[in-house]
């Protein structure tokens, strides 16, 4: 029991959680953390960011914290040169920074698309093309893309957010494609409808709630914690020989009409 289990630690590692302030990026941080990762912490805002520290060195984790633009090449390039001027890499990247700007594609804005896309898509791109040079070299490595149930389906008014997160499963396939012979596992995880800020709106929202707890087989929203076993696999050697792939956690939603 206790060797099988040991494939799942991540004592002595370090991993990088984009956009980890707050929902599924602070829940998985703290996921990575009581594996025994050390974490490093992202977000635009310096204040949730040293929120997020405190509360998760409060729980006596090892935390640090990286405050730089993933959408912004330079910005990215100077938080990832600081960590290795003091000798340190990363051994985990949770690519997990998100938007949703939701509105009628007719109405959409030329910004609103190219912000999702730039935050939920771009972003994967520029972190892992930055990252991914020390993880060849170290011939090791594990990146999770945070992608979603609407990686595969679709519903009116989130167009620029599912067409970001069906770019982002392909290009986790992209990546599987090119790296994975580096002994580096590229996966996507697709979370489905779970309560967070982002989803506030539509579990407020009487019709959608009762939609969403009839369509799911599961019958309920998901919730952060939901998420962490999934990802601690896919972070973990336990998914050694994983790649390319793209773990659902929806409570069932995509498996049934
Ligand atoms: C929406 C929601 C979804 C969820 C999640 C589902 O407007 O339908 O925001 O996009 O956020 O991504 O997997």
């Amino acid at each position: 029991m206790k060797k099988t289990l040991e494939r799942f630690a991540l004592n002595g590692k370090r991993a990088l959680v984009t956009g980890s302030t707050q929902g599924i990026g602070l829940a998985i941080a703290r996921g990575l953390a009581e594996s025994g990762a050390s974490v490093i912490l992202n977000g635009r805002s310096s204040e949730k960011l040293s929120a997020a520290h405190r509360e998760l060195s409060a729980e006596g984790h090892t935390v640090e914290s990286l405050a730089f633009d993933v959408t912004n090449p330079n910005s990215i390039k100077a938080a990832l040169a600081s960590l290795t001027e003091s000798g340190k890499h990363i051994d985990i990247l949770i690519n997990n920074a998100g938007i949703q700007r939701r509105a009628p594609l007719l109405e959409m804005t030329l910004a609103d698309w190219q912000a999702v896309i730039d935050t939920n898509l771009t972003s994967a791109f520029l972190v892992s093309q930055a990252v991914a040079p020390s993880m060849i070299e170290r011939k090791s490595g594990k990146i999770v893309n945070v992608c979603s149930l609407m990686s595969e389906l679709a519903r009116p008014t989130i167009a620029n957010y599912s067409a970001a997160k069906g770019g982002l499963k392909m290009l986790t396939r992209s990546m599987c494609a090119e790296w994975a012979k580096n002994n580096i596992q590229i996966n996507g995880l697709a979370p489905g409808y779970i309560e967070t800020e982002m989803t506030k709106s539509l579990v407020q929202d009487e019709k959608f709630d009762s939609w969403i707890r009839g369509r799911t087989p599961s019958g309920r929203w998901g919730c952060v914690e939901d998420l962490v076993g999934a990802t601690i696999f896919l972070s973990s050697p336990a998914s050694n020989y994983v790649n390319g792939h793209l773990l659902v956690v929806d409570g069932g939603l995509s498996a049934v009409v």
